[in-house]
């Protein structure tokens, strides 16, 4: 397992890289069909489902506070990066700006592409989830999800949508794209919850 494109972690990383997951080296690009083709004029972020419409546009999204984030990136297919260096909105300070239904419990993220990935409300609404449009000082290349993506950092990175452009408010659970197709309904490495029973 370990070679080329796998380092063992340093002593004081082995606490950080959760059970069965590799330090890549790098950081790999990880997309179910194409990249789609979005800039930053064009791209929108609608919302919709069991909140007050809204639509924000790229200079909506910079008129929000901006935050620097370091978060570690786990993907389901075992590699993991830690410290991966950000710059967006936190979801916390979007969310000052949508009128949420209080009967709203689960959200569905939809991107450019028809990608979707689903999260409950308690899931979506931490702290340290945040839309990013920077990767470590530079615009978010558009293999890696730019201009836009969402950042979950405490569940494996499928819930982590690139080119998002929509959040959908829900009373209920639904599945997103790998859902549906074997993994897990949430996703959380610690517990490698990586597919569905
Ligand atoms: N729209 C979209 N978002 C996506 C994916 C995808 O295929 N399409 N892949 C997911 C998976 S499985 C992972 S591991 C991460 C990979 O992000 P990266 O390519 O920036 O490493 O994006 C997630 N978000
Ligand atoms: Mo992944």
């Amino acid at each position: 397992m370990l070679g080329k494109f796998f380092r063992p972690p340093a002593p004081e990383q082995r606490d950080r890289v959760p059970p069965g997951q590799h330090l890549a080296s790098g950081f790999p690009v990880l997309t179910y069909g194409a990249t789609p083709d979005i800039s930053s004029d064009v791209w929108e972020l609608k919302i919709w489902g069991l909140a007050e419409p809204l639509t924000l546009t790229y200079a909506d999204l910079l008129s929000l506070p901006q935050t620097e984030f370091t978060a570690d990136f786990h993907c389901v297919t075992t590699w993991s990066k830690l410290d991966v260096q950000w710059t967006g909105v936190k979801v916390t300070d979007l969310m000052r700006q949508v009128k949420l239904n209080p009967s709203a419990t689960h959200v569905m993220q939809h991107s450019y592409g028809g990608y979707t990935t689903n999260l409950e409300l308690a899931d979506f609404l931490r702290e340290e989830n945040f839309l990013a449009h920077t990767l470590a000082g530079e615009p978010l290349p558009a293999p890696h999800g730019g201009p836009v993506r969402l950042v979950v950092p405490h569940l494996y990175a499928w819930k982590s949508a690139k080119w998002i452009n929509g959040l959908e408010f829900l009373d209920h659970e639904e599945l997103g794209f790998w859902e549906r197709n074997g993994y897990h309904r949430r996703g959380e490495p610690w517990a490698e919850e990586r597919y569905s029973d």
